[in-house]
């Protein structure tokens, strides 16, 4: 276990790793560094071939209350600028691997963000999401706008950067914007079965079926098919996947190698 001061990486045996935010004093508030650490623990990941599937995780209590709000008091536009702190994200947006965010407790502007950079997000009953930045003078900047927008439509969106206001697990689950509710101590060990399950699957189905469902997102529904039927024919050149087949019609589980 790799155990910097502010995130805490675990890669278990079974191709999981475990991603945590550790900086309880600021509920988790992402400052630079654990910006900076964030993207590159994700390049590290992505080029892992030992890890299949990530959860990120706030802990138990919170999840993370978004940019470190010091960062901004006397911080310029040009200063802003030349952080370029997309950068940063990138890594993530860029990691081929599936992702689940564990959520307990707060996930508020920068916070909600970094969850809307998983696949998949499993809410404890206590988690609370919102897009405050409006409360500052400011508004979101790490996708909440258009990551939003996408999960959940115009108006919810609207209401929730417009108004600042934090909802609840249950609604963000109406919503749109959460995969599961569980209760609180379940959250992170039900995140880990779910990617332990991810990773006893072939990687490359996996990681295809990740790539395309995203860029489908942004993409006219004919092209987004075309891009599924292609990734859906390579498959076929793979040796995991007549290994799933194979396994199927024997009665055994699959042992998939990522070949
Ligand atoms: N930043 C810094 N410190 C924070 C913090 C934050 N976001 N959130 C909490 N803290 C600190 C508090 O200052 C307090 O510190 P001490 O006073 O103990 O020294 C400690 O954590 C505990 O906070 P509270 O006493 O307030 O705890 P409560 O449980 O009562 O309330 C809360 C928890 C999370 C509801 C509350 O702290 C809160 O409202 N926090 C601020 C939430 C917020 O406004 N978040 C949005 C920040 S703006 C960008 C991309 C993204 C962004 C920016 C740029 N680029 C690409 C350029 C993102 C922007 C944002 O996220």
């Amino acid at each position: 276990m790799e155990n910097t001061q502010i995130l805490k990486l675990d890669i278990q045996n079974n191709g999981v790793a475990i991603v945590e935010i550790h900086r309880p004093e600021a509920r988790n508030a992402l400052n630079l560094e654990l910006r900076q650490a964030l993207s590159e623990t994700f390049q590290e990941l992505s080029t892992n071939d030992a890890v299949r599937s990530i959860v990120i995780t706030g802990g138990d209590k919170v999840f993370a209350a978004g940019a470190d709000i010091k960062d901004f008091t006397t911080a310029t536009t040009s200063q802003m600028y030349l952080r370029h702190t997309e950068q940063y994200w990138q890594s993530i947006v860029d990691c081929p691997k599936p992702i689940i965010a564990a959520v307990n407790g707060y996930a508020l502007g920068g916070g909600c963000e970094l969850a809307m950079h998983a696949d998949i997000i499993v809410a404890g009953k206590s988690a609370k999401f919102g897009q405050p930045e409006v409360k500052l003078g400011l508004m979101p900047g790490a996708g909440g706008t258009q990551r939003l927008l996408r999960a959940i439509g115009k108006f919810q969106t609207m209401l929730l950067v417009l108004s600042g206001k934090f909802i609840g697990a249950e609604e963000a689950n109406r919503m749109g914007l959460v995969s599961e509710v569980v209760e609180d101590e379940n959250t992170i060990s039900h995140a880990l079965e779910l990617a332990a399950t991810i990773a006893s699957f072939s990687p490359i189905a996996v990681q295809q079926i990740k790539e395309v469902t995203n860029l489908g997102q942004d993409l006219s529904l004919q092209g987004a098919l075309a891009l599924e039927r292609k990734a859906f024919q390579i498959l076929f050149d793979t040796k995991d996947q007549k290994e799933g087949v194979n396994a199927f019609f024997e009665k055994r589980s699959p042992n998939y190698t990522g070949k």
